[in-house]
């Protein structure tokens, strides 16, 4: 049987290496996008790298020729389209940038396909997000939910979501988003707030980072687990019509909760103290050397222009028409597979330590968000 071709954008993030890994295993021929860089290792891939039906090609989603020139040479069966400037914070320092990327770049994957003639053989996933949803106006979120983009980010992945709807409808295109809800895994960018915690708490456990400085606590997430997460992506490409579905666990915590739990998996209990800019967590259990100290804080270098804080999604669309599993991975298990990953890691950063530190002193100046 001759194998489905996908091409996939954003193939070196952390869902672009989880659905590489989803794809290959189903028997499809996988194509990547890559982007020329200084540094050539790319961490989440590099174990399929070399892999026969693997492949990797130089494009960038501000390239329009590169992505019209290499949608005719692989001539996909199915695109991802998960390439992103995917950072919130970093869409306020460069708007600019993330709207070419995250709203013009899917104006450009559209029309590849179209200029190679291929919208009707060809379909297309866009990874749309919660942040559409923004300040919020009714919780739980569906799909039915109006949008109220609060970022720069947002306002752009808003354009993307319209612009395929508008391509469905106009050209017939198999095209469609999924508005995807948090999602983390042990490959999250270290500076998503979940990675930073359970970093943050595998390094002041090891005594390698004295205290971890974090923005607004009172933040409310619906975190899910990556790895589930692209089975949706698939499951949306294969369902009989072209149709947008929330992706969501549908239980909601905040960012103090997720500190607190992955403080606790690494033998560390804080007790919370004071209000808002002046709310620490301290060592209330755990080493002798580390109690009574203030091991979290608050810092308003963290602090969004405008913060989306109450996300909380409504899977039922999803569970019923494509038959997802919204469960399948809980909360506590996703904070605990995070930290056990990064206890491993930083008790095995060796060599590397001084490098990795000066990471995690950065974060702790608030130089990084
Ligand atoms: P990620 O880890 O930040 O990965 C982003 C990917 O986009 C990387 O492969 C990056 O390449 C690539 N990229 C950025 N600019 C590009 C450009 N100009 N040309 C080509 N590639 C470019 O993001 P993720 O968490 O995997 O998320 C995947 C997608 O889902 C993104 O579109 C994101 O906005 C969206 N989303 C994510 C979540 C979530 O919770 N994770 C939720 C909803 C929606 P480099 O490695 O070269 O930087
Ligand atoms: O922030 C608060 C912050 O940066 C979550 C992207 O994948 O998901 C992601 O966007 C919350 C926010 O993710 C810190 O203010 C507190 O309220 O982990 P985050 P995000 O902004 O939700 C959506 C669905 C996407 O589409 C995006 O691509 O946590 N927060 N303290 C902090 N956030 C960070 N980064 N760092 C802090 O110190």
């Amino acid at each position: 049987m001759e194998r489905k071709v996908a091409l996939i954008t954003g193939v070196t993030g952390q869902d672009g290496s989880f659905l590489s890994e989803f794809l290959l295993e189903k028997g499809y021929e996988v194509h990547g996008i890559i982007r020329r860089s200084s540094v050539d290792f790319r961490e989440r891939i590099a174990h399929l790298e070399g892999k026969p039906h693997f492949h990797l090609h130089y494009a960038d989603m501000g390239d329009s020729m590169s992505l019209v020139k290499l949608v005719g040479i692989v001539q996909p069966s199915e695109i991802y389209n998960l390439a992103a400037q995917s950072h919130v914070q970093v869409s306020f320092d460069s708007p600019e940038f993330t709207a070419d990327v995250d709203a013009v770049g899917v104006l450009r994957i559209l029309e590849a396909v179209r200029t190679n003639h291929l919208e009707q053989s060809c379909k297309i996933y866009q990874a749309s997000t919660s942040e559409l949803y923004g300040k919020v106006e009714e919780v739980p979120q569906n799909e039915n939910t109006p949008f109220h983009p609060y970022s720069p980010y947002a306002v752009a992945k808003l354009y993307g979501f319209w612009i395929i709807k508008e391509y469905r409808e106009a050209y017939n295109m198999f095209c469609c988003s999924g508005i995807l809800f948090n999602h983390e895994s042990e490959r999250r960018g270290e500076t998503f707030v979940t990675r930073k915690i359970t970093l943050a708490a595998a390094r002041i456990a090891q005594g390698k980072q004295e205290k971890l400085l974090l923005g607004n606590l009172d933040s409310l997430r619906d975190w899910g687990y990556a790895k589930d997460y692209v089975e949706c992506m698939w499951l949306i490409l294969q369902h009989e019509t072209p149709e947008d579905f929330v992706i969501a666990t549908g239980v909601q915590h905040s960012v103090r909760e997720f500190t607190d739990l992955a403080f606790r998996h690494v033998g560390i209990e804080l007790r919370f103290e004071g209000e808002g800019i002046n709310e620490k967590g301290i060592c209330a259990k755990g080493p002798e050397h580390l109690i009574g100290k203030t091991l979290v804080e608050v810092s308003k270098d963290f602090y969004r222009p405008t913060d989306v804080v109450n996300l909380w999604g409504d899977p039922t669309k999803a569970k019923a028409k494509l038959g997802w599993n919204p469960a399948k991975t809980s909360f506590e298990q996703l904070v605990e597979l995070m930290v056990k990953h990064d206890m491993a890691k930083v008790a095995g950063e060796g060599a590397a330590a001084k490098v990795r530190m000066n990471l995690a002193e950065y974060l702790e100046k608030g130089v990084v968000k």
